[in-house]
């Protein structure tokens, strides 16, 4: 973005971010026990120039190493000089006279820009029930993605935490342990599977650093874009002895191994995946020494497909339940009725809070797309880490080189070519929403209420709003595009 000579507008580059510093979604999720679920350094950019500087703490940095980790990024490629912070962009209209954007934020900076770069992710919308009564609530209520920089002193206090995804399950673990009660509200339990967390000392990071380039090469022949891939073999092809085997094998690795790397049809078959859950279930249930929370957590009777949802890595999360000082409340015996002035009100009574972190997620926005990165209709926009590309499956540096690098290529094609107005086709968003649904329903992921379906929101469309065909097919789909001049995209 800059000022409107075409030679500028190709040359200069501003970020704008509504934040005060760089972090992107680990700028916003600083609540307690916020922590990446991707091991390093799959989670990281391949650039040697930041990696032969840079040393983690930990197999799963939390959210402040991780925002020391991007600002570390800002400093090496000098983005800072480029960067508008404290800026929250309201508004942006696409010139068909000049081929321009002309953007503008709530506080009246102005920017015009040939290319206009939404770097907004997926998940910026925060989702809070409709409740009644929540305005009423004498306490503290929080939703984690804005928790308060003056850190709450929960020692002692009476907490809830609502919801049991990624977020829930990360709070849960660390709010019981300062509490003086703990309250979780479940709706449907997360399948969380052991995360295998290392300390890191010595500057070790568990592979060594002659090994990156072909471990960050490896990245999109991987499914899900780590270095491992689904065991290619089904799960009745081995032997039941075998099959224990290989799924003990799987669980010791930690990380998404039981999920990402278990059997081909785990994710296809109604038996192979009840095998799965058969096996995770006796292996969590033993943890939870009350048979009522046992049944809510880690029922007799598989409740969802088995990696349908988002799993989450845990540390710990189901021995919280055997501490005197935390309970549970499965809300779908007893929903929640209303929001009162003491705390939250269910079917079967009203339990009292002084704080109340609502971790009940995010609206995740369908739409059609091109790849995932463009929309008809919107000449010259393109958006990263967006609905209808990998997001469930490869992580933000991973998917953000990927896509980058196809951003640049149409840069540097229009800019060969002279051309400056580039479009996704409606008929290449057609076929990319086949692909999407032809992924997606090919597999049990459909059949399970999901973010990745869109039915966590009330009301929504049910759609798969993910790309499920896998890292390698997606990086494949863009390069192929790119090789191909852009051609799905219509050009002047
Ligand atoms: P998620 O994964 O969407 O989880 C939201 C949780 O909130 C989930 O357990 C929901 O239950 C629960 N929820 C939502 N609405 C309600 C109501 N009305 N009553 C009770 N419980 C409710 O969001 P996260 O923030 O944890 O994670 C988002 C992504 O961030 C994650 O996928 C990773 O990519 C990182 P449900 O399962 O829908 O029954």
């Amino acid at each position: 973005m800059g000022s409107t000579s075409d030679d500028d507008i190709l040359d200069a580059l501003i970020l704008v971010d509504s934040a005060t510093n760089f972090g992107g979604v680990w700028y916003w999720n600083r609540y307690p026990g916020a922590r990446v679920d991707s091991t390093v350094p799959h989670y990281e950019f391949s650039d040697p120039a930041l990696w032969k500087d840079w040393s983690w703490k930990q197999r799963f940095p939390g959210s402040q190493e991780l925002r020391e980790y991007f600002a570390f990024v800002a400093d090496k490629w000098d983005l800072r000089k480029d960067t508008e912070f404290n800026t929250f962009i309201s508004q942006a209209i696409f010139d068909e006279r000049d081929n321009l954007w002309h953007i503008s934020s709530s506080c009246g900076k102005k920017f015009v820009a040939r290319y206009f770069l939404l770097n907004t992710g997926f998940s910026a919308k925060r989702h809070i029930p409709n409740w009644k009564g929540i305005d009423k609530f004498r306490g503290t209520w929080i939703h984690p993605s804005y928790w308060p920089k003056e850190e709450p002193d929960l020692k002692g206090k009476k907490v809830a935490v609502i919801g049991t995804g990624s977020t829930g399950v990360q709070l849960a673990q660390e709010l019981s342990q300062v509490a003086g009660e703990f309250v979780l509200f479940q709706r449907t339990p997360n399948l969380a599977l052991p995360m295998g967390q290392i300390n890191f000392k010595d500057g070790d990071q568990g592979i060594p650093r002659k090994d990156y380039p072909d471990l960050f090469n490896g990245r999109r022949d991987s499914y899900g874009g780590f270095n491992f891939n689904f065991t290619p073999r089904s799960t009745f092809d081995d032997s039941p002895e075998k099959r224990k085997e290989t799924y003990e094998e799987l669980w010791k690795h930690g990380d998404f191994h039981f999920w990402l790397a278990s059997y081909q049809d785990m994710m296809f078959t109604k038996e192979a995946n009840k095998e799965a859950y058969d096996f995770w279930k006796s292996k969590v249930r033993p943890r939870i020494h009350d048979p009522r929370l046992r049944d809510i957590l880690a029922p007799e009777i598989q409740p969802h497909g088995f990696g349908c949802k988002r799993i989450s890595l845990e540390n710990g999360f189901y021995e919280i339940f055997n501490q005197p000082n935390t309970s549970l409340v499965d809300v779908k015996s007893t929903p929640i009725v209303e929001v009162t002035e003491r705390g939250i009100k269910t079917t079967e009574k009203e339990w009292e809070f002084d704080y109340v972190v609502c971790a009940t997620g995010f609206d995740a926005d369908g739409t059609k797309t091109y790849l995932g990165m463009a929309v008809s209709g919107f000449p010259n926009m393109f958006f990263t880490y967006g609905p209808q590309a990998p997001t469930a499956l490869c992580n933000g540096p991973t998917c953000a080189e990927y896509q980058g690098d196809f951003v640049i290529g149409v840069m540097e094609h229009m800019r060969k070519t002279g051309k400056r107005r580039i479009e996704a086709g409606a008929d290449a968003e057609q076929l990319w929403g086949n692909d999407i649904r032809k992924f997606a329903y090919s597999s049990l992921l459909p059949e399970t209420d999901s973010w990745y379906m869109g039915t966590n929101i009330p009301g929504k469309v049910r759609e798969p709003l993910v790309y499920f065909g896998g890292v390698p097919n997606y990086y494949k789909s863009l390069d192929t595009c790119l090789k191909g001049d852009f051609a799905e995209f219509q050009q002047s």
